[in-house]
């Protein structure tokens, strides 16, 4: 027999209407598989926590000793060209050998290991090495673009995967403040597009429709959860989001692959990028950091129509330019878990004005 209090919660509970602005509940990732927890009364819980210093934000144009910048030499010895726009040249600590031998078959199922072959490069946005993306002109930034495909089109030849990715800022471990991004092609499907290959092809299996095809196409109906869009890209909050500003960025149209962006739409995310990245900066009044990366189709030759190509980002930032959310505890154990409700961040990024403020602090 169940006792007199837990009959009364249930009673209790019964009487309450479910908001997912005020109660704790969980959301799907129809992407990733997996399930966050949202908590939003938590918001206003006190915080003592962690206060992390701002570092000063004023580069020069060209810094001698940076190892990204045109003309200097970088640490195996090797000098980078006057490079004019962009630059890219193979990672000389590289995570991944394009030459590296086979591995055995497993005899032991708890000891698995595969051998992997791969390549890694660096990528230099931009000479000036006191910029970021945001601050950079758009043409300029259709540079990179045009580069992230030539790259994905010409290691995609070679590599299964090709992942394409950007850490920003110190505080997610960038080694250097040059604007600058990475690219790993692999012989393997990591884990993250692993599990988007798994959902994106079942859900084609069950609908015959595209996944973040039928994704966008909703998040442009509700209009809850968008930031920012032009002609041919849609930047929101993802629905299921685990960082608190977190975001996805989606073609309208379908696309597996970086390369196959006709001119407009390269144009068009260059302009889509500037834009909800000048915002990201404004947000803390603080150049934003974030690791964020493309997820095209595998280049393995298999079918992948059920594939839609898209970008993350993922920003550490919480609640200031120095209190950043740590991924800990009930994360580490249980599942990952946000305050603020994905809604209430995208509407705190649209309030946000498309003029970078240090242009207005000038
Ligand atoms: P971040 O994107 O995390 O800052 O990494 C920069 C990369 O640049 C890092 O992978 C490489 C490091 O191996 N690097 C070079 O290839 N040459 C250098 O002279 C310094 C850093
Ligand atoms: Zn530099």
């Amino acid at each position: 027999m169940q006792s007199q209090k837990y009959n009364d919660v249930i009673k209790l509970r019964g009487t309450m209407e479910f908001d997912p602005k005020e109660h704790p509940h969980r959301r799907f990732n129809a992407l990733s598989g997996e399930w966050v927890l949202v908590s939003p009364h938590r918001t206003k819980r006190p915080w003592q926590g962690k206060q992390e210093a701002t570092t000063g934000d004023n580069r020069p144009k060209y810094d001698p000793k940076c190892y990204l910048c045109p003309g200097n030499e970088r640490v195996g010895g090797e000098r980078n060209p006057q490079y004019k726009n962009t630059f890219v040249f193979d990672n000389d600590f590289a995570a991944l050998l394009p030459d590296a031998p086979e591995s055995g078959s497993a005899t032991n199922p708890l000891l698995q290991m595969q051998g992997v072959r791969g390549k890694c490069k660096v990528i230099c946005f931009s000479p000036r090495h006191d910029l970021t993306l945001p601050e950079m002109e758009v043409a300029d930034i259709k540079e990179v673009i045009d580069l992230w495909a030539e790259q994905v089109d010409l290691l995609g030849k070679t590599y299964r995967w090709v992942q394409v990715f950007e850490n920003k800022g110190a505080v997610m471990g960038c080694s250097n403040p040059h604007p600058h991004g990475q690219i790993w092609a692999s012989s393997f499907l990591p884990n993250e597009p692993s599990r988007e290959e798994r959902t994106q092809k079942a859900w084609k299996a069950e609908r015959d429709s595209i996944l973040l095809k039928d994704y966008v196409e909703l998040e442009l109906e509700q209009q809850e959860r968008v930031i920012v869009a032009n002609d041919h890209w849609v930047f929101v909050i993802p629905f299921w989001a685990v960082w608190p500003f977190e975001t996805l960025l989606l073609p309208r149209r379908h696309i597996r692959h970086l390369p196959e962006l006709t001119e407009e739409e390269r144009h068009s995310l260059a302009d889509v990028l500037k834009r909800m990245l000048t915002r990201y900066d404004n947000l803390f009044q603080t150049s934003f950091p974030y690791s964020m990366g493309w997820h095209g189709a595998p280049h393995d030759g298999g079918d992948y129509e059920h594939w839609q190509l898209h970008a993350h980002f993922y920003p550490p930032l919480l609640r200031s330019a120095t209190v950043k959310k740590f991924m800990v505890g009930y994360e580490m154990l249980g599942e990952a878990q946000r305050d603020i409700t994905p809604e209430q961040a995208a509407q705190r990024l649209r309030e946000l004005s498309e003029v970078h403020y240090k242009s207005t602090m000038k």
